[in-house]
């Protein structure tokens, strides 16, 4: 993996992203609310739940919305946090609005795209993770705000840059 003092594969001014997605984790305590994800782009991975945004839909509502899809459960308090610019070599690059919540309505259910997962935030499992996520994960879950991007070769970080000094 190599930093951003060294040469960047991708021309971040120029960058379009190709998909728009989201990203909702909720924290109670020091439990935080995490998905087995049983299908689509990172099948088989844990993470937030989240996925494409719709057409006129904001981000937010996107969160929420892929939040009650995928675990039957409506997020609160819900703020976002941060942003993940994904330049890919296999999939679509993607722009992807990661939001924190400290609450929620409802019951987490497992459906047909994940099943519910409650994790330590002091033990989160980083090794069944998107490899990115072990840079940012833990500093977001304390409240944390970040831009980060991130080149990937196949499921692997070729680049990484994260800007902690921004605010939305
Ligand atoms: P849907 O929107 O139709 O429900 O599903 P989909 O078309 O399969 O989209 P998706 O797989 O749910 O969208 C990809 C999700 O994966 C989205 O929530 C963003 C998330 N994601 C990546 N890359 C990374 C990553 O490196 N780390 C983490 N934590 N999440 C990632 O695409």
């Amino acid at each position: 993996m190599t930093t951003e003092a060294d040469d960047c594969p991708v021309d971040w001014d120029a960058w379009q992203p190709e998909m728009l997605a989201t990203l909702m984790f909720i924290r109670v305590g020091d439990q935080v609310l995490l998905i087995e994800k049983k299908r689509g782009i990172g099948a088989g991975k844990i993470n937030g739940p989240g996925g494409k945004i719709d057409p006129g839909e904001t981000p937010e509502e996107c969160a929420i919305r892929e939040t009650q899809e995928e675990l039957h459960v409506t997020a609160t308090g819900v703020r976002k946090h941060g942003e993940l610019h994904f330049a890919m070599s296999d999939i679509p690059d993607i722009l992807c609005h990661v939001f924190l919540a400290d609450g929620y309505e409802g019951t987490p259910t497992e459906t047909d795209e994940a099943v519910p997962r409650w994790t330590s935030v002091n033990e989160l499992p980083f090794e069944r993770m998107w490899e990115d996520d072990q840079f940012w994960l833990s500093q977001l879950l304390e409240g944390q705000s970040f831009r980060g991007r991130f080149a990937f070769e196949g499921e692997h970080i070729v680049w990484q840059q994260i800007d902690w000094s921004v605010d939305y």
